[in-house]
């Protein structure tokens, strides 16, 4: 299947945070792609990725990165696709770094900010597959029935006590 997301990172240590925003668009029948690009250790590739995304079929780019975050707003800067960035939980400040370093855009060049960290790779997935839909009708109606199970499932079980 021709892939529409692509699911980027800044590095490897970036998957286990990431793979949460794939398990969503497997979730909801989105074909995506994966890589580590770096804006910081491999820049060319980075812009190559970008510039040529939209040729190559992708409609929507999930960016994620910690720290020094700034793949997702190099990756905006070459692309008119929409570019959703995920802050990566630091070390050393907890994504807070990540997450002003994603979200803080000049105007004129924009990144849909997620939260930090594994709620936000899951929703960035998510997004995406709402994005998708758009034009989808079974990714639509994929996220519909997401929606509709998640909303059930807390109704079913309104007890805090139990499991
Ligand atoms: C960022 O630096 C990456 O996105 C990652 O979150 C962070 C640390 O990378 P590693 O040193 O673990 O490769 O570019």
């Amino acid at each position: 299947m021709q892939p529409l997301v692509g699911l980027i990172m800044g590095s490897k240590s970036d998957w286990p945070t990431m793979e949460h925003a794939a398990t969503m668009l497997e979730k909801l029948g989105v074909a995506y792609e994966t890589k580590v690009v770096s804006a910081h250790r491999t820049p060319d590739l980075l812009f190559e990725y970008a510039k040529s995304a939209s040729a190559r079929g992708l409609k929507v780019i999930i960016a994620g990165a910690g720290g020094a975050a700034h793949l997702p707003g190099m990756v905006a800067s070459q692309t008119a696709l929409p570019v959703l960035g995920v802050p990566v939980q630091s070390k050393a400040l907890s994504g807070l770094d990540s997450l002003l370093s994603i979200a803080q855009m000049p105007g004129g060049v924009a990144v849909g900010t997620l939260a930090i960290g594994k709620a936000g790779a899951t929703n960035a997935g998510l997004l995406a597959a709402q994005i998708i839909g758009t034009f989808d009708q079974d990714v639509q109606q994929a996220v519909e029935a997401f929606r509709t199970e998640q909303t059930q499932a807390v109704l079913d079980n309104p007890d805090p006590r139990e499991d």
